[in-house]
């Protein structure tokens, strides 16, 4: 047998996958088909059964198949409770609160469900987005959960281990990036990130770098900051160009021939729940010296409300105005409503324009959320349909589908392009 080839087959191991989410779910599968036995649990009974007929229960490309060759392995099986294992991962939900620090309940809640199947010597494996700290807090709550077991000691075979390993991945491009992308392990001890690594080597081609918990977990907040920040400055560039009437499109796209200017898009608002909130992480640990980081979070945040504006004013301008809105979804090609400036525009429209028509065109859902329905001026039509009956159009999210809309299905129709989607129109032939 090739020497190397065995040294680089991890050890199957026993680990337990704790939500079964959009991070949770592909990194069980991968886990499983990489040569792991894995139990994916879930609090939702709905979301574990769904995960064991082979089912999954949000659209992310290539994650059907993977799941469908792990189950048929009979490497992954789902659960509403945590069994012992040798390795848990944490991929639960890290929201904001009011005050715009973490809520860690969800880590918090996880981490003593698992400390109480523990026996010791286990590797826990944070990968929720956490603000700086909060791989400590989760040890600390073994602590006081389970003071029978040794914790951190690097001495000892049967102490727990804690590690940070923050995911990293594009929905959308998620069963690509998870097996490319490189990796930062964080660990409270040198061992417990070592072990970390051999676990993520059965699946990641990518480089994986070790260092400290506290380094990685803000790794992983400037990621998203970083790109939050861009976004900003691309958004208040559409503001100062709708002031000077030029369009921002061109603009960026000119700027960006610089070889060392690679300005973001601007949009409606910035979506999703990774970019919109992790910054606000950043900002919670040292607000003193993140006043970029936060004004930039502002920024985005005011943009819908600017989209809203725009609308408002169309609206005046004509006898009878009947909308379409382009786009529900936080970003393209993907069904995922959540933080979304789109929805968002859309309530706030709702609120400020009495009266009137909406026609929304989201090909990637098939019923609107129950309050959206309950207004009873919303309803979800076919993209040429809401193109039909309308004399405003917005576009809201830049789906491949709607970069087949031609000019002629927009003529003599009032447009609010957020997304600059319809810069390159083309006659219908
Ligand atoms: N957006 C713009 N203009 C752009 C790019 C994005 O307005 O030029 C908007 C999108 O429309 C969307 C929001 O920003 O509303 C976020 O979209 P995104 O594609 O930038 O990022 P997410 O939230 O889908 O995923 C991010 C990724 N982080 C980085 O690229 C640094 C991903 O790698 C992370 O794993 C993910 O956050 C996460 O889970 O933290």
């Amino acid at each position: 047998m090739n020497v190397e080839m065995e040294e680089r087959t991890p050890r199957p191991e026993k680990i337990v996958v704790v939500g079964l989410g959009y991070i949770g779910l592909p990194t069980a599968a991968a886990l499983a088909v990489g040569g792991h036995v894995v139990v994916g649990v879930d609090l939702n009974e709905a979301t574990v059964e769904s995960v064991a007929r082979g089912q999954v229960p949000f659209v992310e490309p290539d994650l059907q198949e993977t799941l469908a060759q792990a189950i048929s392995l009979g490497r992954l099986t789902t659960s509403t409770t945590i069994p012992p294992a040798d390795v848990y991962i944490l991929a639960v939900p890290t929201p904001y609160l009011e005050d715009h620090t973490a809520d860690l309940s969800y880590v918090e809640a996880a981490s003593r469900q698992v400390a109480a199947a523990c026996r010791g010597g286990e590797l826990v494996i944070l990968e929720s987005t956490c603000p700086p700290g909060a791989t400590q807090f989760v040890a600390d709550v073994f602590s006081e959960t389970r003071p029978d077991l040794a914790v951190n000691n690097e001495n000892s075979s049967s102490a727990m281990q804690f590690v940070h390993c923050p995911e990293r991945v594009l929905p959308g491009r998620i069963m690509i990036e998870i097996k490319t992308n490189a990796r930062i392990i964080g660990g409270l001890t040198t061992s417990a990130a070592e072990r970390a690594k051999r676990i993520y080597e059965s699946f990641c081609s990518g480089p994986i770098r070790l260092t400290d918990a506290k380094t990685a977990e803000m790794a992983k907040l400037v990621e998203n900051s970083f790109r939050d920040v861009n976004i900003a400055f691309a958004n208040e560039l559409s503001l100062i160009c709708e002031t000077l009437k030029i369009n921002v499109w061109e603009l960026i796209e000119l700027a960006n021939q610089h070889p060392r200017v690679n300005i973001l898009q601007p949009g409606p608002g910035v979506g999703g729940h990774c970019i919109a909130v992790d910054p606000w992480f950043i900002v919670a640990s040292d607000p003193i010296n993140s006043n970029l980081i936060r004004t930039a979070r502002e920024v985005n945040d005011r943009k819908p409300a600017f989209v809203v504006q725009q609308l408002m004013n169309a609206v005046e301008e004509k006898a009878v105005p009947v909308v379409a809105i382009l786009g529900l979804a936080f970003k393209a090609n993907i069904d995922d409503l959540r933080e979304s400036p789109a929805v968002e525009i859309l309530r706030r429209a709702l609120d400020v324009v009495p009266g009137i028509e909406f026609y929304v065109a989201e090909p990637h859902i098939s019923t609107l959320p129950h309050d959206l329905v309950n207004e009873g001026r919303v309803e979800l039509v076919e993209t040429a349909v809401a193109l039909d009956k309308s004399n405003i159009v917005v576009a809201l999210v830049d789906h491949d589908e709607f970069q087949m809309i031609s000019t002629d299905d927009l003529s003599g129709k009032t447009l609010i392009d957020s997304k600059g989607i319809f810069n390159n129109l083309v006659p219908a032939v």
